[in-house]
């Protein structure tokens, strides 16, 4: 593959929906061996319905393409195949989204999504050079009701699961309905994150910060929008997982040339840029540096100060950090 050799330079995935990075290619072939349909003719076919409105218009066709996942197999499958270019990319170390709750719905259990995945993460290590953890993540739309009982159903399972997330429809789903089920997981030891400052306003921030007690913002992109929130950001050193490539594409911004990531590096901020859903929108970690170098002119020292960030910011604790730079 051609890539800038600074689109290689060693680095840390934080914000990754595992499902987001499912290929055309890949979900014609699992479709196929689970005897499911797609309403597409072909790969190209399906690429060609990759021009999103929103989030929510993206949201429509990951949770829809989601069908092909069934097996064991096929969560293995998608992470190896995840993995392998991640480490083309330059990743060192991942941080992995999932959607427990968009499977169960269809009737897979929370153990097939959780040994599948394990099994491709368990030797990403030996083969990829790549260390990885989990995060589950509970879909905001969704009722706290069905967050908790998620929770409850990951119990056998908390052993490979490092934290919980909050994603899925920003706007309208604030995130303090989920304060007790936050708690809960507090509680049980895992960390926490959520999306937040996405398409929703500074509020959204605010709460996942103060309601949820994140010690990891998904995006913030809107942050610049409120000065105190910034100050309480840098004071906090709270790290950003922001993913340009994903704004562009769900038109959170015009053009990445517009992207305030500069702006918030030079504000203080403590930024990390990621891939989020790269099957879907045009690239993965390695492609996001170039593009970021390219459209913005961020230029090799800084490149590799994202680089340092997303170590800093990442679950290892400092010396496995170190190991993996
Ligand atoms: C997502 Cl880009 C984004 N935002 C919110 N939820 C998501 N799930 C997968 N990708
Ligand atoms: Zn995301």
């Amino acid at each position: 593959m051609s890539l800038a050799p600074f689109a290689r330079i060693p680095k840390a995935e934080l914000h990754l929906h595992i499902e987001g990075t499912l290929e055309p290619e890949l979900a014609f072939r699992l479709a196929a061996r689970n005897g499911i349909r797609l309403p597409y003719a072909d790969t190209e076919a399906l690429r060609a319905a990759y021009l999103f409105d929103d989030l929510q218009s993206f949201l429509d066709l990951y949770y829809e393409l989601m069908a092909v996942l069934v097996t064991e197999d096929d969560f293995e499958a998608l992470a190896d195949a995840y993995l392998e270019r991640a480490a083309d990319q330059g990743v060192r170390h991942a941080e992995i989204f999932f959607d427990p709750q968009a499977h169960m719905a269809r009737g897979i259990t929370l153990g097939t999504v959780v040994e599948g995945l394990s099994r491709a993460l368990a030797r990403s290590e030996e083969r990829h050079g790549v260390s990885t953890k989990l995060i589950m993540c509970f879909l905001r739309d969704q009722s706290a009701e069905s967050a908790m009982e998620t929770l409850e159903a990951a119990r056998p399972y908390l052993d490979r699961i490092v934290g919980v997330g909050l994603d899925s429809a920003e706007v309208g789903n604030p995130a303090a309905k989920f304060r007790e089920v936050y708690e809960a997981a507090g509680a049980l030891g895992l960390r926490k994150v959520a999306h937040a400052g996405e398409e929703g306003d500074p509020s959204y921030v605010w709460e996942a910060l103060d309601v949820l007690g994140v010690e990891r913002v998904d995006h913030g992109l809107r942050c610049l929008e409120d000065p105190e929130l910034v100050a309480r950001l840098v004071r906090d050193r709270v790290p950003l997982t922001l993913c340009p490539l994903s704004n562009v594409r769900l038109r959170a911004i015009d053009v990445l040339e517009q992207h305030p990531l500069v702006r918030m590096m030079d504000a203080g901020l403590l930024c990390t840029v990621n891939s989020d859903d790269p099957a879907y929108f045009g690239g993965y970690a390695g492609d996001t540096f170039h593009a970021v170098h390219e459209a913005l002119g961020v230029h090799h020292e800084r490149l590799r100060e994202l680089a340092r960030n997303s170590f800093e910011a990442s679950f290892l604790d400092g010396s496995e950090a170190d190991e993996r730079r």
